[in-house]
Order: C-alpha cells, then sequence, then structure tokens
C-alpha cells in the first residue's frame, strides 16, 4: 500500500518528509508553461490530508470553486495510491482515470516517487502539474487574483508576509508536521522529541492567541489556515493513533475556542470531514494501527458550542466579506 510511511525517509528513527518532485507553478505570467486559466486545471484532494485542506478551504475563502475544479479521492488508498472510488464507476468524471498516479505518469513516466494529495492536474493533457502543497495555496491567493470573488479576503497581505512566513515556519516544523514527527518516530526518543516540541508549541500559540482572535492579528490569514487543519484533526486522530497525547484541543481553553471560532467561518466547517479522516488515519496506517479499527469516538458535538472570541474584535475578513454558506 502506498502509505505516508513508504513516502519518507528515515534518520535514526525520526521520521523526515520526503520533498515535493513536481514544483512547478501555475502564475498569471505563465512563467513556468502553466498559465492561470479559469477551469483548466483540477485540484485533486483527500479530505483526511491535512496538506491537501489547507487547498480546499483556499479555494472556499478566495470563491475559486468555478475556475479551479475539485476531486475528492477515497480516504483509503490501496495499492496503486490514492483512487476514485467515490465517482460513479471508481472514474473521476473530468479527467476519466481511477487512480491519481495515471496523472503523475501522464507527467513523467519513469516517476517512482510517492503518489501524493494535493495534486493540481492539467485537464485538457491529463498531466500532473504541481503537488507542492506550500506553493498551491500561496498561489490561489497571489497569483489567481483575478478570479477572486468579490469581497474575497487578502489572506497574505504584502506587508504582513515576514510574520506569516515565520509563523508558518513554526507551526510547520513543530505543529503540522510535528504530529507527524511524533506519529511516525520509530524510537521512543524520536518521538519524546518530537511530542515535547509539539505541545511547547501549542502553548506558546496559546498564549499568542490569548488576547488576539487570529494568528497574525485581527484578520483571518494563511497562517490561520495552516494551523486549523492540524487543530482540526487533534482529537480525532493525532490525540490517540499519533500518541500527541499530553492534552486534548478540547483540553488547551485557547485553541480550543480559537478552533472553533476558524470551524464555524463559512469556508472552514463546510470542507471539514471527520468520517474521512478517521478512517483514512486508522484504516491506512498499518504499520501503527495494525487492527485497522476505527474509533468511535470522540464526540464532536462541542466544535458548534459557541466560543466567545468575538469579544477579541477583529475582523474575521478584513475588507472583505465571508463567501457564501454551502
Ligand atoms: N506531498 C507532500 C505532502 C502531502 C502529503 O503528505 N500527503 C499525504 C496525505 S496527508 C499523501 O498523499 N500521502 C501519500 C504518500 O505519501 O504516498 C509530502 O510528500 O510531504
Amino acid at each position: 500500500m502506498a502509505t505516508q510511511s513508504e513516502h519518507q525517509q528515515r534518520d535514526q528513527g525520526e521520521f523526515v518528509r520526503a520533498r515535493n518532485r513536481f514544483a512547478a507553478r501555475i502564475t498569471a505570467d505563465g512563467a513556468d508553461g502553466w498559465p492561470v486559466q479559469p477551469q483548466r486545471y483540477r485540484l485533486v484532494v483527500s479530505l483526511a490530508c491535512p496538506w491537501a485542506s489547507r487547498a480546499v478551504i483556499v479555494r472556499r475563502l478566495l470563491g475559486l470553486e468555478d475556475a479551479i475544479s475539485l476531486a475528492v479521492a477515497d480516504p483509503i488508498q490501496d495499492e496503486r495510491s490514492w483512487r476514485f472510488t467515490l465517482d460513479p464507476g471508481g472514474v473521476d468524471p473530468v479527467l476519466g482515470i481511477a487512480y491519481l498516479a495515471e496523472a503523475y505518469a501522464t507527467a513523467d513516466p519513469t516517476y517512482t516517487g510517492g503518489i501524493s494529495v494535493p495534486a493540481i492536474v492539467d485537464v485538457p493533457t491529463g498531466q500532473l502539474v504541481t503537488n507542492d502543497y506550500p506553493q498551491i495555496t500561496l498561489d490561489m491567493i497571489t497569483e489567481w487574483r483575478a478570479h477572486h470573488r468579490p469581497g474575497a479576503p487578502d489572506l497574505y497581505p504584502e506587508h504582513l508576509r515576514a510574520e506569516i512566513d515565520a509563523v508558518n515556519a513554526e507551526v510547520f516544523a513543530d505543529v503540522n508536521n510535528g504530529v507527524y514527527r511524533a506519529g511516525f518516530a520509530t524510537t521512543q526518543h524520536a518521538y519524546s522529541r518530537a511530542y515535547t516540541r509539539l505541545f511547547q508549541r501549542l502553548d506558546a500559540l496559546a498564549q499568542r492567541l490569548e488576547s488576539q482572535r487570529y494568528l497574525i492579528g485581527e484578520t483571518i490569514t494563511e497562517a490561520d489556515v495552516r494551523l486549523f487543519t492540524t487543530l482540526v484533526r487533534f482529537d480525532a486522530v493525532y490525540h490517540g493513533h499519533f500518541k500527541c497525547n499530553r492534552s486534548k484541543l478540547t483540553e488547551m481553553p485557547v485553541l480550543w475556542a480559537y478552533a472553533r471560532d476558524l470551524y464555524q467561518t463559512p469556508g472552514f466547517f463546510d470542507t471539514v470531514s471527520f468520517d474521512h479522516i478517521k478512517r483514512h488515519y486508522y484504516q491506512v496506517h498499518t504499520g501503527i494501527n495494525p487492527t485497522g479499527i476505527v474509533p468511535e469516538g470522540p464526540d464532536l458535538s462541542g466544535w458548534d458550542e459557541p466560543h466567545g472570541r468575538e469579544r477579541l474584535g477583529g475582523r474575521p475578513f478584513g475588507d472583505g466579506t465571508p463567501p457564501d454558506s454551502p
């Protein structure tokens, strides 16, 4: 089975994330040969995947749904990796393929590496353009601007980029990827290091978010999207399956309220599938959950409870407006 664990290198028990092989950019000037063009590209995701979910949220917040179509893969990969078994006949209706691997092969028939989401595929040729997840969201924000909905927020304002980049770097190392470093560690020491850094960082983030509504101040930015995708998975999978169990999200009051605030914002809750999240992690990572049993819990009803963070003020969409509710 093509799993996360195949897509990594190991170093003294540490999980080391592989680099993305396909890093062409879709830009307004088409410098890499891939110009921004509405209805040309298809974003392939798993709703289980935190890296892919970033792109799903940003696409919704910016109103790019008509410009970039969306394919949702089955949360359970088989030995050929991500597949379109949720679609009639097991074939993606736009790309006409059963496996995402086919788009990778069309782009590079010699490629033998991992097949990962998110992936953007060029519909006319069927070839993969990019699986470079950190750049995908930034390019949706900066390069696709002409196709944003009226009232789309600026999720990466120029004057805040240095601060966003700095927060993102820490959140990536210790939180987004930190949970994987804990979950996929193969020595006690590597696990303990990842666990300690994760909770130290979460405590620091909680302190930061005690007096300000969002990570970079009063308005939602790309940094919030990146932190959210890990927090929303925390109790459902990272706390148990990845042994990130000092505290549940629900036991960290500031982060729990912050996560609920985002979750209840249009563009966030409507992209979340706890069902896909739980089935993917618990059934696919058989190395750490050999029985493949998916836990019944946790009780998720708290996500809809009032969060109380309006008292911090802030303007969630800045000068813009929220996307329409689904
Ligand atoms: N492409 C990136 C991030 C995306 C990623 O890890 N996606 C996971 C799902 S959450 C995936 O597709 N894994 C399948 C595999 O690596 O074979 C990477 O390799 O680090």
